[in-house]
Formats: structure tokens, C-alpha cells, sequence
């Protein structure tokens, strides 16, 4: 069987989390570099397959997908073993709840986190631009509150859709991995002790590990 393809940038939080899908499953896959630093995702070839010409694509076979969350549900289904399910399919409650803290990852967490990553990190180190610090000031007061519902959450459950791990919360892994050192982040999770050890057990998992070593330091 071909391997899957993935057609990343190797700090692109969204690429991350289609390989850290497929390194928590122990698929066989192969990277394809997509220069985003030429421009190459606006390529008639990239924007082929992912029509906003943004990474990640995705290539089974005659499946091409985009879209990094329905991706990895792609592929949590596809290479799912009796011991690793992270969506939880045979329990309607627990997938429920899997599905609950997507959301709440894609519309609350990463609506607030996102901006503060962009401007703290990528308009300077990518792009060599200014921080707009208004910008992270407010998005800095917004995930505060989102964290204090997750500070409540999990001081009940170990992980957030209960007490397994899922693809709920490997999907905060990315642009946290990258936004736990900008100062003012990391001390939103010192203040909140089941946030941080939450944390601490996302980044200890051997397929983070494993991903992080691959990714390039921005600074
Ligand atoms: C977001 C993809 C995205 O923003 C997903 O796949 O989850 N909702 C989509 N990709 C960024 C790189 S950060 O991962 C990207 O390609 N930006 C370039 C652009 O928008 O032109």
C-alpha cells in the first residue's frame, strides 16, 4: 500500500497536526515540502488540491483532502487499532465529548492563541515585521478566560473530553508547542496548575517528542 502524502511547511501549526495524527498512529507517510517562503502554496499544483492555498493537503490514493482537523479525523479513522481510537467511535458519549473540545479548541482557543503566536512570532521571525501589541494584549485577556474554563475542566477530568487522551487535545498541541515561549502565554499556564500539568502530559507523549525534534526553533 502507498503511503499517504502530506504536503506541509514544517512550522505551519495546522501541518503539525496532520503529523502528529499520523505519528500517534504509527502510520507510514511521506512529507512533501511545500516552500511556503516562495510562495509555492499559491501554486496552480498546491492550490490543486487545497483550493484556499494553504497548507496542509492531504493525498490517499485518489483522496486528496484539506482542512487539518477533518484530516485527522481521515486518518484517526483509517489507522485506528483497538488500542489507539482518539475520537472514541464506539462510545457515543465519549466521541460526543471528543467533539465537544474540538470545537472548543477551533472556535475558543485557537481564535484567541492564534494572533498572539502570528504577532508575537511569526510577523517578526518570518517576516521580519513589528509586533502590534494591542493585538496581543487583547487576544492575551481573551485566552485567559478561555483557560480558566479549562483550568476547571480538567482539575475534573484528566484530559478535556474526560479521563483518556483524544484528538481533542493533541489538537492544541501545535501552536502551543510554539506559543508556551512567548513569556506572557507561559504564564497563563503557570498560574493554572491542571492547565500546566495538562500541558506536561501533551508534550511528554513520545509522538510530540518525536514531532517537536522535527521542527524548526523560530526565532
Ligand atoms: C487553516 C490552514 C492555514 O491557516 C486548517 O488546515 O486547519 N483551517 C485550516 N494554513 C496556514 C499555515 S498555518 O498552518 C497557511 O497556509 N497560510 C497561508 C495563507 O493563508 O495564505
Amino acid at each position: 500500500m502507498a503511503a499517504v502524502k502530506v504536503f506541509c511547511y514544517a512550522i505551519s501549526t495546522a501541518s503539525i497536526r496532520v503529523i502528529l495524527c499520523l505519528e500517534e498512529v504509527g502510520a507510514e507517510y511521506e512529507r512533501v515540502n511545500i516552500d511556503m517562503a516562495t510562495g509555492e502554496h499559491k501554486s496552480p499544483a498546491h492550490v490543486a488540491k487545497n483550493p484556499f492555498g494553504q497548507v496542509p493537503a492531504f493525498q490517499d490514493g485518489d483522496l486528496v483532502l484539506f482542512e487539518s482537523r477533518a484530516i485527522g479525523r481521515y486518518v484517526l479513522r483509517k489507522f485506528k487499532a483497538s488500542d489507539v481510537d482518539l475520537l472514541h467511535g464506539s462510545s457515543l458519549e465519549e466521541s460526543a465529548m471528543v467533539d465537544v473540545w474540538l470545537e472548543v479548541e477551533a472556535q475558543q482557543y485557537d481564535k484567541a492563541i492564534f494572533p498572539i503566536y502570528y504577532q508575537a512570532m511569526i510577523i517578526p521571525c518570518f517576516y521580519g515585521g513589528t509586533t502590534d501589541e494591542k493585538v496581543v494584549e487583547e487576544n492575551l485577556v481573551k485566552l485567559a478566560k478561555v483557560l480558566d474554563v479549562y483550568e476547571a475542566r480538567l482539575s475534573q477530568t484528566k484530559y478535556l473530553a474526560g479521563d483518556f487522551f483524544s484528538f481533542a487535545d493533541l489538537s492544541h498541541y501545535p501552536v502551543t508547542h510554539f506559543s508556551i515561549t512567548i513569556p506572557q502565554v507561559a504564564a497563563l499556564f503557570d498560574a493554572r496548575p491542571h492547565v500546566k500539568a495538562w500541558w506536561e502530559s501533551l508534550e511528554s507523549r513520545p509522538a510530540s517528542k518525536k514531532v517537536a525534534a522535527k521542527i524548526p526553533q523560530l526565532s
